[in-house]
C-alpha cells in the first residue's frame, strides 16, 4: 500500500462558539497548506458528543464548522470536507486503537482532567478515550500531518505513540511501519489564544463569559467592544519582547495582532512599542475587523443555503472514504480478522 509523504487531516469540533483560537491557531493554517498538501479537513461531530450536545444544535454546528472552513479559503473541490460520523472508518479503527493504547497513557490526558473536573465518575467513556478517536481519524488516512492548536499537542503525541506500538505489535504480520508517525504542525504566533477576560486561560468555546472570546459570528461591533473590554495591565505596550513577560494580557493581544496582520510579535511591538492600551485596542478591533469581516459575511452566506452545505459533506464523505476503507481493511489483515 502506496503511503502519501504530504497527506495533511485535522478537525474541529461542532460545539458552537467557534472562536479566534480556533480560527488563528487552526482554521487559517488549514488554507495555506492546501497549497502544498493534499488535505482532509473533518467537522469531528464524533467527538463533540463526548460532553452532550442538544441534537438540533449539533446538526447547526456542524454545517458552521463546515462553513467556517469554506469561507475561511480551504477549496471543498481540490480538498476533503467532511463529517466524521459519515465515514464508519473512524469508529471501527478507533476499536482496534483501543485495543492497542494502554489505560496509563490515557490517565496522563490533561485535557481529560481539565474537562472532566471533579465531577470524574460522571464524565462520558467517550471523553475518556477521545484521544484514540483522534489517534483514529488521523491513522485511518495514513496522514503525515496535523495542523492544531498548541492544546492537542498532548494528543497527538499519543497518536504518534499509539502508531508506533501498533506499527511494533504486528511487525510481524505485515504491520512494520504500516502507520506513519503524524507529525503536529503548530504555527505561527497565536498557536494558543488566551481568554480576553483572563491571560491564564485558554479562549474556549465553553467558557460561561461570551466577553472572553470573539466569535466568527460576532459583528464589527462586538468585536470592537470585546477588545476594548479586554482585560490588560496599566503599563504601555513595551518595546521589545522581554518586555512582554509575566503580562500574559498585553502578551495575548500582541500574539492575536501579529497573527491577524501576518508578522512577528517584535514586529508588532517596533510598529506599537509605548503605545497605551487605549490606542492599540482600536487598531487591534480595526485589524480583527479587517480580516475577520470577509469570513463572517461568507459564513452567513452559506448557512443561508444548507443543502449546499449538506451537498459538500456527503461528497467529501465519500471521497473520505475512499481513502480510509482501503486502509481499515489492511488493518483488518494485519490484526489478522477474516
Ligand atoms: N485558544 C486556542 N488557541 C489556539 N488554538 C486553539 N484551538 C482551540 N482553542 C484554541 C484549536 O482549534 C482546533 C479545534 O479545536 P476543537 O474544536 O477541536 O476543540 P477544543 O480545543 O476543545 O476547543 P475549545 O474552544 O477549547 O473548546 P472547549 O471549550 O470545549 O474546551 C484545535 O486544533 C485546537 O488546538
Amino acid at each position: 500500500m502506496e503511503q502519501p509523504t504530504n497527506r495533511v487531516f485535522s478537525g474541529v469540533q461542532p460545539t458552537g462558539n467557534l472562536h479566534l483560537g480556533n480560527y488563528l491557531g487552526a482554521i487559517r493554517h488549514f488554507v495555506g497548506l492546501q497549497e502544498t498538501h493534499e488535505c482532509i479537513y473533518c467537522v469531528v461531530d464524533m467527538h463533540a458528543i463526548t460532553v452532550w450536545q442538544d441534537p438540533a444544535e449539533l446538526a447547526r454546528n456542524t454545517r458552521e464548522v463546515a462553513a467556517a472552513y469554506i469561507a475561511a479559503g480551504v477549496n471543498p473541490d481540490t480538498q476533503i470536507i467532511f463529517n466524521q460520523s459519515k465515514v464508519s472508518a473512524h469508529a471501527e479503527l478507533t476499536w482496534v486503537l483501543n485495543c492497542v493504547a494502554r489505560i496509563g497513557w490515557l490517565n496522563r490526558m490533561t485535557q481529560f482532567k481539565e474537562k472532566a473536573g471533579k465531577n470524574r465518575e460522571n464524565a462520558s467513556v467517550g471523553l475518556y478515550s477521545y484521544p484514540i478517536l483522534m489517534a483514529a481519524d488521523i491513522l485511518a488516512y495514513r496522514a503525515t500531518h496535523v495542523p492544531v492548536g498548541d492544546d492537542q499537542k498532548q494528543h497527538l503525541e499519543l497518536a504518534r505513540d499509539v502508531a508506533q506500538k501498533f506499527n511494533n505489535d504486528f511487525g510481524d504480520n505485515g504491520g512494520a511501519d504500516f502507520f506513519p508517525l503524524p507529525e503536529p504542525l503548530i504555527m505561527g504566533p497565536a498557536t494558543r489564544v488566551m481568554s480576553l477576560r483572563d491571560g491564564t486561560k485558554k479562549m474556549s468555546k465553553s467558557d460561561p463569559s461570551a466577553m472572553s472570546r470573539i466569535t466568527l459570528t460576532d459583528t464589527p461591533d462586538d468585536i470592537a467592544k470585546k477588545i476594548r473590554k479586554a482585560k490588560t495591565d496599566p503599563e504601555p505596550l513595551p518595546s521589545e519582547l522581554e518586555g512582554l513577560k509575566d503580562r500574559p494580557e498585553a502578551d495575548n493581544l500582541v500574539g492575536i495582532y501579529a497573527s491577524l496582520a501576518g508578522i512577528s510579535k517584535e514586529d508588532v511591538l517596533k510598529e506599537h512599542g509605548g503605545a497605551a492600551f487605549s490606542a492599540f485596542k482600536p487598531a487591534l478591533a480595526e485589524l480583527a475587523n479587517e480580516k475577520l469581516s470577509p469570513i463572517t459575511t461568507e459564513m452567513a452566506r452559506l448557512m443561508d443555503d444548507p443543502a449546499h452545505i449538506d451537498a459538500v459533506l456527503k461528497n467529501g464523505a465519500e471521497r473520505a472514504s475512499a481513502i480510509a476503507t482501503p486502509v481499515l481493511a489492511e488493518v483488518k489483515k494485519i490484526v489478522g480478522f477474516i
